[in-house]
């Protein structure tokens, strides 16, 4: 430790800690411009704004760069310091516009707030306002630059090139006319700018800012500290409120979960929450047409629909799909009311499209379907392998910190069809064909007991079924492998030496493992492979399934799952039927309920009665829209419950507002299983409810009576039925969350799973499977192979981002992306229409050409009504699962003559 004295007071800090820190201990702050607490320290500082006197020095020194040594003597607020913080006021302001009192900045502005501080007038010196003309830099969708304003701090490039790991901006030009190159004067298409607003929000001034509709400053608006609602990163963020309306977002200072970073959806993508198109009122069908109904009439006729069906033709004809878009106490709601109320276990939710396979997989190997580090965990990695997840488009801000990870030295391996964007920063990128993923796990540990690389150590200790895992994988030669995934041999033999040659690997991975046919063989050769390594268990080093949606790992924590009641418990487990049987007062069935995908073809065939639907929107997310139409009109009566009058909630009998995440209280879970909150920032839009109260409400129109006057009220109740979540409360988790398993109020939270070859299950269980084809291939009437997935912007059926303009503008509609050789071949051209067909239906899209992916492979994006992709995929399920082949079907071409 190291004493230092700072203004008189003395105190001990860390060697290395700098003067900057060391104040900051002790409650003094030092102004800053390009100081950041995860940037890189500049020699020298580039502002100045931060020097300070150390006794015996001959100049003024930068706080933020010099590291603290002992006895140093520091004066924080001297005259000369503040006469030098005057002189670099003076200067920046002498090439600033003086507009402050219309600038959209001020509140906000450190350049104002430390003249004020430090008493420096513009009427001190001579500014020359007028050649203060530079033109404003509008090019970007959802922030602009006014190089007027740039002070030249260079935090913004820095944010870019170091935290955000893009690099898109850099200063250009010298002397007067330095500025910052934003994307900007390039057209965006053309910029590697991502629009993550990163730079906007690390502006100290009025240089970068988010364009707006709204006026307003920055002390007329209240911030409130949630979770995004986008994906499952559970980026921490504060929405700015004023007069009931969320203004801006910004991320939140602490966060554990993204480290102060958000992408483009959670930063800007908030302006669906007061979008006109927000459903405001009940909506009842009649002859055709919705009318608007109140929510008793609304209430009444579900309940006696439920009633009749279920003494007609008995529980099980009704099935409810839950949300992993809602929240937690949302999703045990749910599940309680079908199951204790209507008592059916027929509910599922989007997790069976998505993750189902992982659920299935890592519980039977591993014990349990989680991920098993933390979000940050990946910075310090040594080798990471990320096989089927895009994760700078899906999961931004994990895809940011991989990326810093690779600057800190990590290597990366990529296995996927397409050439994202980290398999350009990949050390060996697999290009494999879709629907090849067992064949490569098993090649890799070919080669990894073939050449000895096995941890034999942790195998023996740790786990069970080795024999068995051997005897498979030997079939599985790099050329035989090599051949099957149309990569090359060697490769994969270097990237088995990569993988199992370090203490701290970890795999993620997403859809391109699961949403196979043979998904869950796929997850459990991924344990199979971190398990013969022994690299699982430790800081850094694990199986990381990415969990998409903002509560899609809550929602199946909770029990939207035919099969579990909340934390996993089986439904087929007698005691566990007592427990619930007891702790809510009611009959439970024991009989493992429909999946999503057996609901609709239940539902084709005429056999279900009522479905509801807590926002989902089966009509653009489930495979082979055709027969998901048929089986919605099949059923007798639907009810959606969503924000907006989705293209499933148009074919429902009732639609039920709900209200948005921005206007309720309760909890989502992330990816990395840490339990976050969600707080109401506005009154809820018209007449819509939070989920929670819709379906309390319901439950007791049915015949039970429990009360719940607010969302921390049910997580008390969650906590006392769900093991993993025992420790939980609102109180809890007011400040950071918390990751389960937290079983009691004392446990601190769960930060990697599976610590000293522990598992919930026992041992690690090797479960090695053959490869077996896709359930189509390619061939002469279909000749190409349609892989699906997503884009940054565009978050799923696009029912929120379709209504943020700046996105909307960007990709207005479907496309696909295709190798220029086969655009070529078909005739087709960059921006062409194409009709694309499968076995079960057609469609027309637009083309891109793009060498990302390979010559008999093409991409759609699923987020379009227009030219909708599910209308071709195939429903063919995992048999363990359930998942459908969202990443494999076969499709023909061609050109749409104008
Ligand atoms: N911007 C945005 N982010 C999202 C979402 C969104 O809609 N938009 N959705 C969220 C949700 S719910 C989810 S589940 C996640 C999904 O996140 P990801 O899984 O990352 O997204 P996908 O684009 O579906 O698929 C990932 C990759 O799998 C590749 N792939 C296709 N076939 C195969 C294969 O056979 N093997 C391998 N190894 N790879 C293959 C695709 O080329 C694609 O790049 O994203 C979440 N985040
Ligand atoms: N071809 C293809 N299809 C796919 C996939 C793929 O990769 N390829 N991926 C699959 C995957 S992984 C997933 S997760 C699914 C996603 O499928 P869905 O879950 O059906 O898709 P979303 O668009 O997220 O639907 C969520 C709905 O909830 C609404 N909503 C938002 N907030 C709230 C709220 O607070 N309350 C209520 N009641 N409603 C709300 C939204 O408006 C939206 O209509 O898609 C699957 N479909
Ligand atoms: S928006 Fe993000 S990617 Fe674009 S310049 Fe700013 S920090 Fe870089
Ligand atoms: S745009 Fe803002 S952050 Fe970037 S250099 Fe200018 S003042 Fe600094
Ligand atoms: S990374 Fe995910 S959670 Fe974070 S801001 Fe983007 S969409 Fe939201
Ligand atoms: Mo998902």
């Amino acid at each position: 430790m190291i004493k230092i004295t700072i203004d008189g007071q003395i105190l001990e800090v860390a060697e290395g800690t700098t003067i900057l820190e060391a104040a900051k201990k002790i409650g003094i702050i030092i102004p800053t411009f390009c100081h950041h607490e995860l940037l890189d320290i500049i020699d020298g500082a580039a502002c100045r704004i931060c020097l300070v006197e150390i006794e015996g020095a001959k100049s003024l020194a930068p706080s933020c760069a010099i590291p603290v040594t002992d006895g140093m003597v520091v004066y924080t607020d001297s005259e000369s310091v503040r006469s030098s913080r005057r002189t670099v006021l003076e200067l920046l302001l002498s090439k600033h516009p003086l507009d402050c009192m219309t600038c959209v900045q001020a509140g906000k502005c450190k350049l104002q707030d430390y003249c004020y501080q430090y008493g420096v007038k513009s009427a001190n010196f001579n500014n020359d306002d007028e050649k203060l003309d530079k033109p404003i830099d509008h090019t970007n969708q959802f922030y602009y630059y006014d190089e007027n304003k740039c002070i030249l701090c260079g935090k913004c490039v820095r944010v870019c090139s170091q935290l955000q790991q893009v690099g898109a901006i850099g200063l250009s030009e010298r002397g007067y006319n330095t500025h910052v190159a934003v994307p900007f004067e390039l057209k965006i298409k053309d910029s590697t700018c991502v629009s993550c607003g990163n730079c906007v929000s690390n502006c100290p001034v009025g240089a970068l800012v988010p364009k707006r509709k709204e006026k307003f400053r920055y002390w007329e608006t209240n911030k409130v500290k949630t979770t995004c609602s986008y994906c499952g990163v559970g980026c921490q963020m504060d929405l700015l409120v004023k007069d009931n309306k969320v203004v801006e977002v910004q991320p939140s200072d602490k966060g554990l979960a993204n480290n102060g970073l958000l992408c483009v959806k959670g930063k800007f993508g908030y302006r669906f929450i007061d979008h006109k198109d927000r459903l405001k009122t009940p909506l009842i069908k009649k002859e055709g047409k919705f009318v608007e109904a109140t929510w008793d009439e609304a209430y009444d006729l579900i309940a006696s629909k439920i009633k009749v069906a279920k003494e007609e033709f008995g529980p099980d004809s009704i099935a409810g799909f839950s949300s992993a878009r809602c929240t937690n106490e949302e999703n045990y709601l749910f599940q309680k009311l079908f199951r204790g109320v209507i008592s059916t276990n027929n509910v599922d939710h989007c997790a069976r499209l998505c993750h189902a396979s992982t659920v299935a997989g890592l519980a039977t190997t591993l014990g349990s379907g989680a991920m098993t580090n933390s979000n940050f965990e990946v910075l310090n990695s040594e080798v990471i392998f990320v096989t089927g997840s895009n994760t700078t488009e899906t999961h931004p801000v994990i895809g940011s910190h991989i990326k810093q990870a690779l600057k800190r030295g990590a290597k990366l391996i990529v296995a996927e069809p397409r050439r994202i964007d980290l398999a350009v920063h990949s050390d060996i990128f697999l290009q494999i064909t879709p629907g090849t993923n067992v064949a490569l796990f098993n090649g890799l540990m070919n080669v990894i007991i073939d050449e000895n690389l096995q941890d034999k150590e942790y195998i023996e200790k740790n786990t069970e079924n080795y024999d068995e895992l051997v005897s498979v994988m030997k079939d599985y030669t790099p050329e035989r492998v090599a051949e099957i995934c149309g990569i090359d041999a060697e490769d994969i033999r270097k990237a088995a030496r990569m993988y199992a040659s370090v203490d701290k690997a970890s795999i993620f991975y997403s859809m391109g493992v699961t949403q196979h046919s043979t998904g869950t063989q796929g997850v459990m050769s991924i344990s199979n492979l971190a398990l013969l390594c022994g690299n699982i268990g430790k800081e850094s080093a694990g199986v990381n399934p990415l969990r998409g949606q903002n509560n899609v790992q809550g929602a199946c924590d909770m029990g939207a799952l035919p099969g579990d009641l909340p934390g996993y418990q089986k439904v087929a487990n007698p005691d566990v039927i007592n427990k619930f049987q007891k702790a809510w007062g009611v009959e439970l069935s024991n009989k493992v309920g429909l999946t999503v995908t057996e609901v609709m073809t239940k539902g084709s065939e005429g056999d279900l009665k009522v479905l509801y639907v807590m926002g989902e929107n089966p009509m653009l997310s489930d495979p082979d829209i055709n027969h998901v139409k048929e089986a919605l009109e099949k059923i007798d009566f639907v009810v959606v419950q969503d924000i907006f009058l989705t293209e499933t909630a148009e074919l429902a009998d009732v639609v039920l507002p709900a209200a948005s995440f921005a206007e309720k209280e309760g909890t989502f879970t992330n990816t990395e299983r840490r339990i976050q909150r969600v707080r109401k920032a506005i009154d809820c839009i018209g007449n819509s409810k939070p989920d929670w109260e819709i379906l309390m409400t319901l439950m007791n129109k049915l015949g039970y009576d429990k009360v719940y006057s607010n969302a921390s009220e049910i997580m008390d109740e969650i906590a006392s039925v769900t093991p993993s979540y025992g420790g939980i409360s609102f109180d809890r988790i007011d400040q950071e969350g918390l990751q389960w398993p937290c079983p009691d109020k004392d446990h601190p939270g769960t930060k990697f799973l599976h610590k000293d070859g522990k598992f919930s299950r026992g041992k690690g269980l090797f479960k090695p499977a053959d490869y077996i084809k896709s359930a189509e291939s390619a061939d002469k009437d279909y000749p190409y192979i349609l892989t699906t997935g997503r884009m940054l912007y565009h978050y799923h059926t696009a029912t929120m981002t379709k209504r943020v303009e700046g996105i909307n503008r960007l990709f207005p509609h479907s496309y696909m992306e295709i190798h220029p050789t086969t655009a070529n071949r078909l005739g087709l051209e960059d921006g062409s229409k194409a009709k694309v067909s499968s076995r079960r239906g057609e469609i027309i899209t637009t083309v891109t050409i793009t060498d990302k992916v390979e010559e008999d492979v093409v991409f759609m994006p699923f987020h379009f009504a227009d030219g909708a992709v599910n209308y071709l995929t195939n429903s063919v399920v995992d048999p363990t699962a359930k998942i459908p082949e969202f990443k494999v079907s076969a499709v023909k071409i061609e050109r749409i003559k104008d």
